[in-house]
């Protein structure tokens, strides 16, 4: 057994007790109410979910394991010769809560090196469909492709003690973690017309790095995969690409189908292609503009014809934060660091000082700052990733990480099948109306 395992295990063991308690001491106590403007507005603000993995608040932002993003970046192990961490060293930290030692990080990118040769169907598979395919799509049926690998489908079909899945759902979802940069990596070269490739043999990279050679850049865009992978690992549970994936394996699906369900969930221009959609929208400012220098007016006239149009200023607003994420914080000081002559980001520096305002005038979005995505598809743009469509796919490497660690601990746990109840339109204005008549007693 790994000493990451060993770990897991004694965390789980230790946490069991807990969860029996609250159900067989404490199921009955009230965590909250449900209003009518909850059931209809995408349950926002309703605390019905459990994770330890990750917590959002509106004004700090997310925190994982209890460590906001500059405590994490301080804490984690770092890449050699890098500032920035090992991935391996955060996916430690996500499952056990337990800042690993360089030593620690380096046993799971060993772990992951070996396992992370995709097979060939795989290839085949995504040879096979249409030259069209958006990246995403690409990287869910990938996938998919792979369920038939779970070791957790058929340790189930063997029969399996309830008490024991999560250590097949871990095994999957090493696996395929393993294999994501590879398949990520696969997807972006063959839109560029190149033949897939594995990790170069004997190589020492890590997972970040060595997803960023693969794609054919050279550094220091392994530390812009490290980072994004990173913050783009988890954000609560309640997000719809997390919730996908801990639904779907609520019922007992292993982390391939999990995962392949996350993923559609990402695809939408709402969620994880927004920084796609931000990249689209300074391209149109910049053909606009017609090499004109881009100004605060200038940026301020082509938020207000987005708005008219009736469209949602990408990258900005967000369900629950009500200030600037601070993941677009940390990438900003990444593009500070290393990009602060770039165009692009002189002009998402301009929009973050002008958009906000032109958002409160609107009126209508309740957080007008940025989030994560109004920053990071600059970086990859910058470093020559020229399709914006591929940049999804390199948010649902990440987000595997915290919702991967996450359905682990649901089998530990021993989650039940989530099925919330639902209402009809009159049940609510039944409701609705009692209340209200309580009211006016
Ligand atoms: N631009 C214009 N209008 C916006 C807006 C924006 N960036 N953000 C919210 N609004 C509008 C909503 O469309 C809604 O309009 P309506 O009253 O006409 O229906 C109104 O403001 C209230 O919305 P909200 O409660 O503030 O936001 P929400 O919880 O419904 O939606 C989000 C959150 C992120 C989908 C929304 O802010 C948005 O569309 N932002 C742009 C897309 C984006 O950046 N998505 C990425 C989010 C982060 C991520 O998951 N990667």
């Amino acid at each position: 057994m790994s000493t990451l395992k060993e770990l897991l295990a004694r965390k789980i063991e230790a946490h069991r007790p807990r969860i029996r308690r609250l159900r067989s001491a404490h199921a009955d106590k009230k965590v909250g109410e449900v209003t009518v403007g909850q059931v209809i507005g995408g349950a926002r603000g309703l605390r019905f979910l459990l994770s330890d993995i990750s917590h959002l608040d509106a004004d700090e932002g997310v925190r994982f394991r209890a460590k906001t993003i500059p405590e994490l970046l301080a804490a984690l192990p770092k890449v050699p010769g890098s500032d920035y961490p090992y991935v391996e060293g955060f996916w430690h930290f996500l499952l056990t809560g337990e800042v690993p030692t360089a030593e620690d990080a380096l046993e799971v990118a060993a772990d992951w090196r070996a396992r992370s040769t995709v097979p060939g169907y795989v290839h085949e598979v995504l040879r096979a469909l249409p030259p069209d395919t958006p990246p995403m799509t690409l990287l869910s049926t990938a996938v998919l492709a792979m369920q038939r690998e779970s070791v957790f489908a058929r340790k189930l079909r063997e029969g399996i003690a309830r008490d024991s899945t999560w250590e097949p759902m871990l095994e999957d979802a090493s696996a395929l973690l393993a294999k994501l940069p590879t398949i990520g990596a696969a997807i972006y070269r063959m839109k560029l017309g190149l033949e897939p490739v594995d990790p170069e043999p004997g190589s020492e990279l890590d997972w970040g790095g060595s997803c960023a050679r693969m794609m054919g850049i050279a550094p220091p865009y392994d530390d812009a995969c490290r980072l994004h992978f990173i913050l783009h690992s988890d954000q609560e549970l309640g997000n719809v690409s997390a919730h996908a994936v801990h639904l779907v394996a609520s019922g007992l699906a292993d982390a391939y189908y999990a995962l392949s369900a996350g993923l559609d969930g990402l695809a939408g221009p709402l969620h994880g292609s927004a920084s796609e959609e931000v990249l689209r929208w300074l391209q149109r400012l910049v053909a606009d503009l017609g090499g004109e220098a881009p100004t605060e007016d200038a940026v301020r006239d082509a938020l207000w014809a987005t708005l008219r149009r009736g469209q949602v200023i990408p990258g900005y607003g967000h369900a629950v934060l009500r200030a600037t994420d601070p993941r677009y914080l940390a990438l900003r000081e990444l593009c500070l660091k290393h990009l602060p002559d770039d165009p692009l980001f002189k002009i998402v520096e301009l929009v973050f000082r002008v958009a906000p305002e032109v958002l409160r005038e609107h009126g209508r979005a309740k957080n007008p700052w940025p989030n994560v995505d109004a920053q990071s598809g600059v970086i990859h743009w910058h470093y020559g990733v020229r399709d914006c469509s591929f940049y999804p796919v390199l948010f649902g490497i990440g987000r595997a990480l915290g919702t991967l660690a996450s359905i682990v601990w649901d089998r530990a746990l021993g989650l039940p099948i989530e099925w919330p109840s639902s209402l009809t339109t009159s049940m609510l204005e039944q409701l609705a109306e009692e209340s209200s008549r309580g009211e006016s007693r």
